[in-house]
């Protein structure tokens, strides 16, 4: 298994949730920084859009960081990091799984790249304005709710569903709008300490 990779991105989603299964897997270091996802050679045979992460195994590449946590999961978790097939819960995993890419992603993207990514001209603070009003008002209180019902954001127990979640969480924090809700920051505080979520950030 090779997981093409670039530290600091959506792709240590998938390092962490390996930390978190114990399996070991290749890495390929691709610089999109730097431009390297950018070459035709990469966009052919792995990414059609240049981006991390993308996931090698069985012949086959997968895209997608929450299709590839979910795949994972189900591959080597044992049932551990994800509710049964057919559940009511399985059904809430879901919705998690897709949530962050869907709706949080989008919204704090759009706040990196016109804080920070963009260069200063090419940044259109409307933009952030909005963003920054549906984190605040929108999605960090749906989370906040959630976690003050139970420690993880499924349950009494961890699953890939906090990779996703814990991991949107620390990205909202880097870009300087995660708020100081009792449960997120019980939450985030527990989940960073986690051995795997350091391994998965470290590299
Ligand atoms: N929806 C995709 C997004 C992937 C994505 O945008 N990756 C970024 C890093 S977080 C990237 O590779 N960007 C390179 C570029 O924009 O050139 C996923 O969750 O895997």
């Amino acid at each position: 298994m090779k997981l093409y990779h670039q530290p600091r991105t959506r792709s240590s989603r998938v390092r962490w949730l390996l930390a978190e299964l114990g399996v070991t897997c290749d890495v390929a270091p691709i610089d999109v920084f730097a431009g390297e996802g950018r070459k035709p050679d990469y966009q052919q045979a792995v990414h059609p859009h240049g981006f991390v992460p993308a996931l090698e195994e069985d012949g086959q590449i997968l895209i997608e960081s929450s299709a590839i946590c979910m795949y994972l999961a189900d591959r080597y978790g044992e049932g551990r990091l994800a509710p049964k097939l057919g559940t009511a819960e399985r059904g809430k995993y879901y919705e998690w799984m897709v949530y962050v890419p869907a709706t949080v992603d989008p919204c704090l993207e759009t706040i990196m790249f016109h804080t920070v990514f963009l260069p200063e001209g090419k940044r259109i603070p409307q933009l952030v304005e909005r963003a920054k009003k549906s984190w605040t008002t929108k999605m960090e209180p749906r989370i906040e709710a959630a976690l003050a019902k139970s420690p993880f954001i499924l349950g009494e127990t961890f699953s890939a569903a906090d990779v996703l979640v814990g991991g949107a969480l620390a990205w909202a924090q880097m870009a300087g709008v995660l708020g100081s809700g009792a449960a997120i920051t019980r939450y985030l505080d527990a989940i960073t300490k986690r051995p795997a979520f350091v391994a998965g950030h470290t590299t």
